[in-house]
């Protein structure tokens, strides 16, 4: 059974995903969809992700889209360690985190809405305040959320977990303040100092050109 990851390097959907994926040690492999020369439109593209976006998981003869519901399911499929939890407040709770970011930071972050903000004529430092004004604003209420346990999810990493890490790593690309968010800081380095989640770093899938 081969299965195939259609994502980008810098896409933090994708990296969610290829940390579940390295979590779970499950073998997978790539297909690179260039999203600065607009693969993700493309016709190859659009009949696996009809977005036009990433990730895509070719799994069990199956073809799914967006990368909460990619790691809902190879949460049944590969349980081992449990990123969703079951139990239905634990549930709700990891949720409700993990949507702050994938929900609520984002999408209104996303390139194509960097891309309609230019051409709309919004300079590059309006969008670059644009970006960092979301994620600031996200980020205060995650860390209000966020207990005194070593990761958002408790004792051991959940989907919150996940998706923290790769807002982290666009947080610190645009350099956003982050000394309001210091739970969020040490749980992130916490997060990325385990092997399964560094071997899923962005810099390890850049494509050559
Ligand atoms: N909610 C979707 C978001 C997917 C998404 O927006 N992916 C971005 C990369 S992180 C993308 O493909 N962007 C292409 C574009 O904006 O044109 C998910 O979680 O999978």
């Amino acid at each position: 059974m081969t299965i195939r990851l259609h994502d980008y390097w810098r896409s933090s959907a994708s990296y969610r995903v290829r940390i579940a994926l390295a979590m779970k040690q499950v073998d997978y492999e790539r297909h690179d969809v260039n999203l600065l020369k607009r693969a993700q439109v493309s016709p190859e593209n659009l009949a696996v992700n009809p977005q036009g976006l990433v990730p895509t998981l070719e799994i069990d003869g199956h073809i799914l889209g967006q990368s909460l519901a990619i790691i809902d399911y190879l949460d049944v499929r590969f349980p081992n360690p449990r990123l969703v939890p079951t139990e239905p407040l634990a549930r709700a709770l990891a949720l409700q985190r993990a949507l702050v970011i994938a929900a609520d930071i984002h999408p209104v972050d996303n390139l194509r809405v960097l891309r309609r903000l230019n051409e709309m004529g919004v300079d590059q430092a309006a969008r670059d305040d644009w970006y960092r004004h979301w994620i600031v604003e996200g980020f205060s209420a995650l860390e209000t959320m966020a207990g005194e346990d070593a990761f958002l999810g408790g004792a051991a990493p959940d989907l919150s977990d996940i998706c923290l890490v790769p807002q982290m790593y666009n947080a610190r690309r645009l350099d956003t303040p982050l000394d309001a968010f210091p739970r969020l800081v040490e749980i992130d380095a916490r997060l990325t100092a385990i092997d399964a989640v560094a071997t899923a770093h962005p810099d390890r899938f850049k494509p050559a050109d």
